[in-house]
Parts: structure tokens; C-alpha cells; sequence
């Protein structure tokens, strides 16, 4: 059976946009396929949450040029989303408002950090604010979208995922659509983003 969302925004809800980032987008040096689809849907839900003045979090991979994760280094990615970098910068389009709370992590050089409650007290922040319930869409879907909707679930907070807003690696083929079974089976709901009340 599927279940019927509730009116979101809603007065516990935040919108948490992960990791649209350059370098996650067409172009990017760890570019996601289709990446840049994401940024209409997540306009719209940045509208809605605006309207209802709900908190707005964007989450960013912020590494130092050695970091652990990047190939010289013997990790397994190319290296992105360099501090301060233009592959770092939020993408242009998205329209994130000033009052956004920005929430950098994997930002040491030996650690790496898919998700974006760790080593960020976000959990302590969002209930800080009120927050129950986390409306969530970005990149990548089998990377740090599904990492950071677990430790919500295991945070306890509700998680629906756009699931217009979303965009998968897909390293192996299926990586995208397993990660999503992944977050149901978790808990996660799925929500497109013309549903969220404006
Ligand atoms: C991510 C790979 C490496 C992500 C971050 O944001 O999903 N993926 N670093
Ligand atoms: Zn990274």
C-alpha cells in the first residue's frame, strides 16, 4: 500500500538539500549523470519551504586537496569538491535564500564522510530548530543521499526523498536504484516535489 504524504511543508519539517555542487554536476570533475536535472525540482521545494519559513540546510563535501578519498592519495575518487573551489561552490542555478544553514563535511584529510550528520551535529541543530521531519534531495543518490537519509532514519527523524530530486552514480549498474530499495527498506518515504504544498 502506498502511503498518502502528509501537507509538507509542515511546522517540523526542513528541507535538506545534499551535495549540488559543481563537481557533481555535468562538467564537474565527478560529474553524476543527469546531475543538474535536480535543480528544478529542489527550486521548487526551496519555495515551499521558503513559504512556510521551515529551515533550508544544504549539505557540502568540502575536502583539503590531499584528501584521503582522492586517487593519489589511494582513495576512490578523482579528485572534487576541493575547499574553496569552484567545483566546490554550490550550483549556480539552485537558488538557495541567504538565511540557508550550510553544513560542511569531509573536511579533514583522513576521513572521509558520505553522510551528512557525521562529524557535523546536524541532528543536535535540527531538533535545536524543531525539526522532526527532513525533506531530502541531491546528489548522489547511492552515495551521500543515501548515507545521509540512514542516519536520519537512525537520528530518528522522518525522511521523505524527493525522489524527482535525486541523481545516481551508478558505478556499477543498479547502484541508484538498489541505494533506493536501501532507504525504503530503512524507513524513507517518496515524495515528488509537485506535491509539497507552495
Ligand atoms: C559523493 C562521492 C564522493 C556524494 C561525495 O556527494 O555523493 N560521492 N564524494
Ligand atoms: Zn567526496
Amino acid at each position: 500500500m502506498t502511503e498518502r504524504p502528509p501537507r509538507l511543508p509542515d511546522d517540523r519539517s526542513a528541507l535538506l538539500i545534499v551535495d549540488v555542487q559543481n563537481d557533481f554536476l555535468p562538467g564537474g570533475r565527478l560529474a553524476v549523470p543527469d546531475g543538474d536535472a535536480v535543480v528544478g525540482p529542489l527550486n521548487r521545494a526551496i519555495e515551499a519551504f521558503r513559504a512556510r519559513g521551515r529551515p533550508i540546510v544544504a549539505t557540502r563535501d568540502w575536502h583539503p586537496p590531499d584528501h584521503c578519498s582522492f586517487t593519489a592519495q589511494g582513495g576512490p575518487w578523482p579528485p572534487h569538491c576541493v575547499q574553496g573551489s569552484e567545483g566546490a561552490r554550490f550550483a549556480a542555478a539552485l537558488a538557495l535564500p541567504p538565511d540557508a544553514l550550510i553544513v560542511s563535511k569531509a573536511d579533514r584529510p583522513d576521513r572521509d564522510a558520505y553522510s551528512g550528520f557525521q562529524d557535523t551535529g546536524l541532528a543536535e541543530r535540527l531538533r535545536a530548530l524543531g525539526v522532526g521531519t527532513l525533506v531530502v534531495g541531491g546528489l548522489a543518490t547511492d552515495y551521500c543521499v543515501l548515507n545521509t537519509v540512514r542516519d536520519a532514519l537512525a537520528a530518528g527523524f522522518a525522511v521523505w526523498v524527493l525522489e524527482d530530486a535525486i541523481r545516481a552514480v551508478d558505478v556499477e549498474p543498479g547502484d541508484g536504484a538498489r541505494a533506493i530499495e536501501t532507504m525504503r527498506a530503512a524507513g524513507a518515504r517518496f515524495i515528488r516535489s509537485d506535491e509539497l504544498a507552495v
